[in-house]
């Protein structure tokens, strides 16, 4: 094996990329490594590719906007088996593995939860050996690196692609044209829409690997380009920027990622970015149906299309266009089939990240389905009305929002088209049941659904923790590897002290690991033997970096007054991107910045409190930071995060939970029990009740010593001198409103952090909990997901 691949290295080498082994340069041996490797996954893709047309099966298509898949390299090696003979033939040569990885760019093609969670499906739909496709945009510049200048964020561009790709493949010949705007004909056995404007869409494929190799899928990006790229006689004319307006408009479609994980954009790009993927998708999908199967009636026996947010919702409008006014279908047969195929998953109740579109933006730029949507919504509206719901419900199901400026509503026209609409976690669903969807709910009772989230554990734990990894091997034998709900075995052995050493060694390991490359990023030392103290996630206030911020002004208060005490060492980690536009977002990664500072050239603090800003957090730092975690921080306004995913990365990782009951956190509780998690706060029930009866925070502060103090400290400038006012509103936004209930949830929030510091002053206590952990969330696989998709939506397994 070694010998192969060693073999098949040099040939690379030297006849892909043209370079004899004198020549080469560390990044040709990384690319070489690449394709040697992808040789081996391309047969076994074609393998798959083959089998699925043969046995004319059904295919799951998951259309999103994001996928955020970070590295390859160590993925695919890992599932295809060939880690070690390629670090021995690499090792040969005088390269090491490791650092040739460290070679390869994020591919960042995603803002946040949602867009790892398409990479983590994507993963365990290949490892399920189900037939799969993703679809989504291949942007040129993904999300942003975030460089930390003075303290505060800048966005810059990220260049994944300038090195080349050699993980992807062009399909010429998969090209569909895309239009825009125009007008609708009336011809005489129906409609056709004539777009003023259409640019190609041209698939690039990737190969996504599943585990052991068991089947390769496909993910298809598309990438936009004019269909006359130049206009000579314009250009002669000497017009040359004129000359190449029509690529320079197709560019820009697949440009950038927007940048916002919980604001709609609103811009009319974003909505041709989506019409522009969707329909390429919608197109692939029924022209493969068409060829292979012959009548477009049976679409939903072949094919499952999955909604990753609305973000695909025009998706149903395409799907209806195309049945209707090219296979000329009749409304109610085309209908029927379109619900019978989409499927919804919805990944947040924040008012302010539902879709919808002006009305005159939509009708412009896509008349044909305004037409449509149209449509769909009378024939909604008629349903709702037979069902005996009052007006009052028939304005919220509707899917034209007639409130002021008239819009299009994506979340309804995704429920409506969709014959599943899941949620992503079970507190999460039971709230869509109950406010956003309330009346969808009541008009289609059967249709909302519960699929908890779930991360897969290649790269969650075999490949971003390989101590932790050959420890539990040891311990129970190899049959987590293949099915992770198997770790529970470590539960008997979770009082074994000899067990619990060895995981310790592992995360301390880690936590060096980890603490010198902090060291590199950030100049920062940091203790190993401290508790690390671990929040990363997108800069949100709704997540509430600002309840962590304030809490450890109030401890560095606290250990500077006594000093005396002996306090459990602690290292705050805080990491994540603000949108660009997301004003007080910015404004708390400068409060940790300013924070940090203080408090780390405090020698009266004496090394027992660090803070740590993570410039540029991303799924290759996720990689490093959760396996050195000790406290997993998921601390986000009950009710607010629709599951998290995070918290399920760090729970398999060894940390422990300190959190709210929200989202999947929840559910990870009933997992581990309420003696190895550390729960606090307000439950969502609680949160809307004092909502309801007028929420006062300035009592609430003024009735908790620590919590004035801190939030009196930062309001007036203790940590920022040179600018005092710095965070005089974000501190008054507390004071006066504070949406997202820092004030209400402090107090609680401080006990349980001291009763963290009791739990880890018991050492041995702190290890059997960390052992309950790992053995009780192997149900977080996306393993498991995709298997709840599979029978209960899909109908694949
Ligand atoms: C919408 C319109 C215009 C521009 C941007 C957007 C946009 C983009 C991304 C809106 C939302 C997102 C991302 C949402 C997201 O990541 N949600 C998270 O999904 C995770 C996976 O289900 C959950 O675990 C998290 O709780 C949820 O916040």
């Amino acid at each position: 094996m070694v010998a192969d691949i060693d073999e098949l290295l040099i040939d690379v080498l030297r006849h892909r990329i043209g370079k004899d082994e004198r020549a080469a340069k560390p990044h040709d041996w990384f690319t070489a490594a690449a394709l040697t490797l992808r040789d081996r996954i391309i047969d076994r893709w074609m393998e798959a590719t083959r089998r699925t047309y043969a046995e004319r099966e059904k295919r799951v298509y998951y259309l999103s906007l994001e996928f955020l898949i970070g590295r390859l390299m160590r993925d695919a090696l890992s599932n295809m088996e060939l880690t070690g003979a390629m670090e021995e033939a690499l090792r040969n040569h005088g390269f090491d593995l490791a650092t040739l990885e460290e070679l390869e760019p994020d591919a960042a093609l995603g803002n946040g939860g949602l867009g790892r969670l398409a990479a983590c499906f994507m993963e365990s739909l290949a490892s399920l050996d189900i037939p799969a496709y993703g679809y989504g945009i291949r942007y040129v510049n993904g999300m942003f690196r975030q460089r930390i200048k003075d303290g505060w964020q800048l966005e810059l561009p990220e260049t994944w692609l300038a090195h080349g790709n050699p993980w992807e493949f062009e399909r010429r010949e998969s090209a569909y044209r895309v239009g825009f705007g125009g007008e609708v004909v009336g011809l005489n056995d129906g409609v056709e829409w004539r777009p003023a404007e259409e640019v190609e869409a041209t698939a690039i494929d990737t190969p996504v690997v599943g585990w052991r190799g068991k089947r390769v899928n496909t993910l298809r990006l598309w990438t936009a380009s004019a269909l006359d790229p130049i206009s000579l006689d314009v250009f002669n004319a000497g017009h040359h920027a004129e000359a190449m307006a029509n690529q320079v408009r197709a560019d820009s479609l697949v440009r950038v990622l927007y940048p916002a994980d919980s604001n709609a954009a609103g811009q009319e790009l974003r909505l041709r970015q989506e019409f522009f993927f969707s329909s390429a998708s919608i197109q692939d999908i029924v022209r493969r149906h068409v060829q292979y199967e012959g009548d477009i009636r049976t679409l939903p026996d072949k094919a499952a299309i999955q909604l990753n947010d609305t973000h695909p919702s025009v998706a149903v409008a395409e799907l209806m266009r195309l049945l209707l006014d090219v296979h000329g279908l009749e409304f109610d047969e085309a209908w029927d089939i379109t619900r019978r195929t989409v499927a919804y998953t919805n990944h947040t109740l924040l008012p302010e990240a539902l879709e919808s579109w002006p009305l005159p933006l939509f009708e412009r730029l896509l008349p044909r389905h305004m037409q449509i949507v149209y449509a769909i919504n009378s024939r909604v509206l008629r349903e709702a009305h037979k069902a005996g719901l009052d007006d009052g419900a028939i304005s919220a199901i509707s899917l034209i929002d007639e409130g002021g400026e008239r819009r299009v509503r994506m979340a309804n026209l995704a429920f409506a088209g969709a014959h599943s609409v899941n949620g992503v976690a079970a507190l999460h669903t039971e709230l869509m049941k109950e406010t956003v969807f309330a009346d969808l709910h009541r008009l289609y009772p059967d249709r909302i659904n519960n699929k908890t989230n779930g991360v897969t554990p290649r790269r969650w734990l075999q490949q971003c923790n390989p101590g932790l990894t050959s420890v539990i091997r040891d311990a129970i034998g190899d049959a987590f590897l293949d099915d992770a709900e198997k770790l529970v075995e470590l539960d008997k052995l979770a009082s074994d002290p000899a067990l619990g050493e060895r995981v310790a060694e592992v995360k301390r390991a880690n936590k060096v690991a980890l603490a010198a490359h902090l060291k590199e990023l950030t100049g920062v030392r940091l203790n190993p033997d401290a508790l690390f103290d671990v929040q990363v996630k997108r800069i949100h206030e709704y997540k509430r970096q600002l309840l962590n911020l304030v809490e450890t002004v109030g401890l560095y208060d606290q250990i500077r007054s006594h000093p005396e005490r002996d306090w459990v060492p602690r290292v705050k980690i805080i990491g994540g991107k603000a949108a660009s536009s997301y004003h007080n977002a910015k404004l708390i990664i400068k409060l940790t910045n300013d924070i940090a500072r203080r408090v780390n050239s405090d020698p009266s603090v004496g090394g027992l409190l660090k803070v740590v800003f993570v410039p540029n957090y991303n799924v290759s730092l996720a990689e490093r930071i959760i396996p050195a975690a000790d406290l997993s921080e998921q601390i986000s306004t009950a009710g607010m995060e629709a599951s998290g995913t995070g918290n399920m990365k760090f729970a398999l990782n060894g940390a422990l939970t300190i959190g709210t009951l929200d989202g999947a956190n929840i559910e990870i509780k009933d997992r581990v029990g309420d003696d190895n998690i550390v729960i606090f706060g307000l439950t969502a029930e609680e949160v809307a009740e004092r909502r309801a009866d007028g929420y006062k925070p300035r009592e609430v502060i003024e009735n908790s010593r620590e919590l004035q103090q801190a939030v009196s400290a930062i309001a007036t400038g203790v940590f920022s001198p040179d600018d005092p006012n710095r965070y005089a509103d974000l501190m008054g936004g507390l004071y006066d409103h504070d949406w997202f209930m820092v004030a209400a949830d402090f107090d609680s929030y401080a006990a349980a952090q001291r009763s963290v510091d009791q739990r880890w002053e018991d050492q041995a206590g702190w290890r059997k909990s960390v052992i309950h952990n790992i053995a009780n969330v192997g149900w977080f696989s996306s393993d498991r997901t995709i298997s709840e998709y599979a029978r209960d939506i899909w109908k694949v397994l």
